[in-house]
C-alpha cells in the first residue's frame, strides 16, 4: 500500500522540482539578417557577454545583471535536434586567436541554448524556488529565407511566369542573357539531363548573385 502510495504522491523533493521546472522561463530569439550583416559575430557576442556576466558589467540593461541576481550562465543541449548547433566555441577562437580573425562564414540556420541561472525577485516565488532558470534559444537565422516567404502563395509557374517578367526589362534583361539563351536551347520534351539542370541551376545563381550585387550598389 505504501508503495503504491509513494509512486502516486509526489515526495517533497519531487514537488520541488516540478515546480522549479514549471516556473522556469523560455525564450527563443531569432537573429536575423542577410549574408555578411553580421549575424554570426552578434550572437557569439551576446554569447560571450551572457556567459561571463558575473565577471563584469558588460550588459548594464540585463535588469538580472545590473541587480546582481544572476547566479550564472552555460551552454546547453539545444531543443531542436534537427536544427546545426550554432558554433559559439569555434567563432570565439576565431576572435580571440592570434592574430584575431572573424568567424569564418556561414549560410545556414543554427541554434544554441544557454541556461541562465537567477535569484527570484518575486517575494512568494523566493519562499519556493529561490533559484529559477532562464532559457535563451537563439537562433541564426538566414535573412535570404525570409525573403523567400512570398514564395509560399505562389505556385512554381506563377513564380516562372513572375521571373521571366523582370528579365524583360533591363538591367535584368542583359544580366540574365547567359542563363536565357541555355535555357531556350533545353527541349522541354526530351527525357531529364541532370548535368543541363545542374547548369541551368548554376547559370541562374550567377545571373541572381549579378542582381544582388547591382542592388547593393
Ligand atoms: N567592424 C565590424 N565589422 C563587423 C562586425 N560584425 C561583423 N563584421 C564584419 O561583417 C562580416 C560578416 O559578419 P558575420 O557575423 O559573419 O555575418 P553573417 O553572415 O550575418 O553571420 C565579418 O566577417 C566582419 O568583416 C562588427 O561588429 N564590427
Ligand atoms: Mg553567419
Amino acid at each position: 500500500m505504501n508503495k503504491w502510495f509513494s509512486r502516486l504522491s509526489p515526495t517533497s523533493q519531487q514537488l520541488e522540482e516540478r515546480i522549479n521546472r514549471s516556473l522556469d522561463r523560455q525564450v527563443k530569439l531569432a537573429v536575423t539578417g542577410l549574408s555578411r550583416s553580421g549575424k554570426t559575430v552578434f550572437i557569439t557576442s551576446l554569447v560571450h557577454q551572457l556567459l561571463h556576466g558575473l565577471e563584469g558589467t558588460h550588459l548594464p540593461f540585463f535588469q538580472i545583471v545590473n541587480s546582481g541576481r544572476l547566479r550564472g550562465t552555460k551552454v546547453m543541449p539545444q531543443p531542436d535536434m534537427h536544427i546545426p548547433s550554432f558554433r559559439y566555441d569555434r567563432a570565439i577562437e576565431q576572435l580571440c586567436g592570434e592574430p584575431p580573425t572573424w568567424p569564418a562564414p556561414t549560410s545556414g540556420i543554427s541554434e544554441i541554448r544557454l541556461a541562465v541561472r537567477y535569484l527570484s525577485q518575486n517575494l512568494l516565488l523566493k519562499q519556493i524556488s529561490p533559484i529559477n532558470t532562464l532559457y535563451i534559444d537563439i537562433i541564426d537565422y538566414p535573412g535570404e529565407w525570409l525573403l523567400d516567404l512570398p514564395l509560399l502563395e505562389l505556385t512554381y509557374e506563377q513564380w516562372s511566369d513572375q521571373i521571366a517578367a523582370t528579365c524583360q526589362t533591363e538591367p535584368r534583361l542583359s544580366l540574365s542573357t547567359a542563363w536565357r539563351s541555355y535555357i531556350n536551347e533545353i527541349d522541354a520534351s526530351e527525357s531529364v539531363n541532370e548535368a543541363t539542370l545542374r547548369q541551368a541551376s548554376i547559370l541562374y545563381t550567377a545571373f541572381y548573385i549579378n542582381v544582388k550585387l547591382l542592388n547593393m550598389v
